[in-house]
């Protein structure tokens, strides 16, 4: 067998490695939804659907175009993919509508949980010759009442400079550009990583169908992924983005907020750039 690089990557591998991700992550099985919640919940989702059918006067052809489609959905692993483009920011917006502390975003499909962990101040894995401008992410955790949380973790993940993102395209190490950080006794991180590219969903599955046949784009901006944590208080899952980014207006997976832009400055160090970005985390209800 040939040593697959990023140029293998495909929608295919990418979703069925989200999938896979997705049975693991101890996610499935374990809700408790009650029958009044499903049947009032599928009623008014089948019910939507056959309003769309009798008010556009879907025909068999576009019946069967759908039933196909979903079909390959399935086949290139991609609900994961589907689901936290057009759907999961929704599902975020009502979890976390009552929050005083920061604005998050969704997960999307490609956390991977247990990256190894650092004491802060420290650089994320990256290859030798990671490519791209360095990147100096640090910043203070506190509660709302303004006290320093002092140990907090940081989780971040993000892509590298082609869009690649570690263990969903062959090719990259294990860990790449992933891993978790431990703030400081004030509740202070400072991480070193290397600022991702725009993010372009696979074009060669059937997610990458939809949006040609549409005439959509597939791009999301450049964003860090990050999950902010601290015992006695939510977990706060983020992501933080670039200014400037064409696609901040108009990210396919409508998860950009303007709370979430990065204030970007050039690295006092003289190596690329530097930012300081603060989280507030609410405390456990
Ligand atoms: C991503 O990198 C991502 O963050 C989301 C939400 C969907 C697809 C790819
Ligand atoms: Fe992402």
């Amino acid at each position: 067998m040939p040593v697959e690089t990023t140029a293998d990557a495909s929608a295919a591998k990418s979703g069925n490695a989200a999938t896979d991700r997705f049975r693991e992550a101890g996610k499935v099985g374990n809700a408790e939804v009650s029958v009044e919640r499903v049947d009032h919940l599928a009623g008014k989702l089948i019910k939507a659907a056959n309003d769309i059918v009798l008010a556009e006067r879907v025909s068999y052809d576009e019946f069967n175009a759908l039933k196909a489609w979903l079909i390959k959905v399935g086949e290139d692993g991609e609900w994961p993919l589907f689901l936290d483009v057009w759907l999961e920011h929704s599902v975020e917006d009502v979890a976390t509508d009552h929050r005083e502390g920061n604005k998050g975003s969704i997960e999307g499909p490609y956390y991977v949980p247990d990256a190894p962990v650092q004491d802060s101040p420290a650089k994320i894995q990256m290859r030798d010759d990671e490519k791209g401008t360095p990147l100096l992410f640090q910043g203070q955790v506190t509660g709302t009442d303004g006290s320093p949380l002092p140990g907090a973790k940081i989780e971040l993940w993000h892509a590298d400079e082609a869009g690649f993102y570690s263990q969903f395209a062959p090719g990259l190490p294990e860990w790449n550009l992933r891993g978790g950080f431990i703030a400081d006794e004030a509740g202070n991180f400072h991480i070193d990583t290397m600022q991702p590219a725009p993010y372009q969903i696979p074009t060669d599955g059937a997610c990458g169908q939809l949006i040609a046949a549409a005439g959509w784009h597939a791009w999301r901006p450049a964003h860090l992924h990050l999950k902010v944590s601290a015992p006695g208080h939510e977990l706060l899952t983020a992501q933080l983005y670039f200014p400037g980014d064409p696609h901040n207006d108009d990210d396919i997976a409508t998860a950009v907020k303007p709370e979430l832009l990065l204030d970007l400055q050039p690295a006092e160090s003289g190596e690329g750039q530097q930012v300081t970005y603060d989280f507030v985390l609410d405390p456990v209800q």
